[in-house]
């Protein structure tokens, strides 16, 4: 069995309804794709991120055990991301479901060079260049706390094999102000 970290994301309602019934019904099908879902965190409501560029999304975090390769898993979060109707307009976009993988175990894809490339990838080229194949842990990991806080809850532990620190510490390193941006979604 392999176990995956996957982030979830949605800012615009879709034919299911608010961006939490939206993810609450994604993890349903999850689970009916045969995937099982061993643990979600809490939802949060997180400010856009980049400021400013739509409403506020809620995030959550959940941890899957499969069969399935890392690759096949992305491809089953693809079908349910399109399945919610997720058009891939503009990168970093206003979305009705994103669900990025953030880890498979201890696995770095494909390899720790290419990890390196687009983790060190500068901000102003990040907006613009998106990898076409799958890279783990995902690259932007370290950096945010809208998949840091969710991802504390349920893996506190969990340790980055390249950046060799746990989810608890990453979370420890951003701002403050970054981090009190992360509520807990009421209702
Ligand atoms: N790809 C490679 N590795 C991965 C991976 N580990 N997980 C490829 C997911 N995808 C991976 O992704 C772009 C390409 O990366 C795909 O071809 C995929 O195969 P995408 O999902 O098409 O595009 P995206 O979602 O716009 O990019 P990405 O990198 O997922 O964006 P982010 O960085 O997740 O940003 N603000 C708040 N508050 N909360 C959010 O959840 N999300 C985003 C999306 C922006 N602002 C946000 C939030
Ligand atoms: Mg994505």
């Amino acid at each position: 069995m392999n176990e995956f970290y996957i982030a979830l994301g949605a800012n615009l309602p879709s034919g299911e309804g608010s961006p939490k019934r939206t993810l609450l019904a994604a993890l349903e099908r999850i689970e009916r794709a045969g995937i099982s879902v061993a643990s979600v965190s809490p939802f949060y409501q997180t400010p856009c991120f980049p400021a400013g560029n739509g409403p506020d999304y809620v995030n959550a975090a959940a941890k899957l055990s499969s069969d399935l390769t890392p690759e096949r898993m992305l491809e089953r979060l693809h079908e349910i991301e399109a399945h919610f109707g997720r058009e891939r307009k503009e990168r970093w976009g206003m979305r009705t479901l994103d669900l990025d993988l953030i880890a498979a175990g201890d696995a770095i894809l494909p390899n720790r060079k290419t990890f390196e490339q687009w983790r060190s990838l500068p901000p102003e080229t990040q907006r613009s260049t998106a990898p076409t194949e799958l890279i783990l842990p995902h690259p932007r990991l370290q950096d945010r706390a809208f998949v840091l806080v969710p991802l504390r809850d349920i893996a506190a532990d969990w340790r980055h094999p390249v950046l060799n620190c746990t989810v608890k510490e990453m979370c420890t390193a951003l701002a403050p102000e970054a981090l009190a941006e992360i509520v807990v979604l009421e209702t």
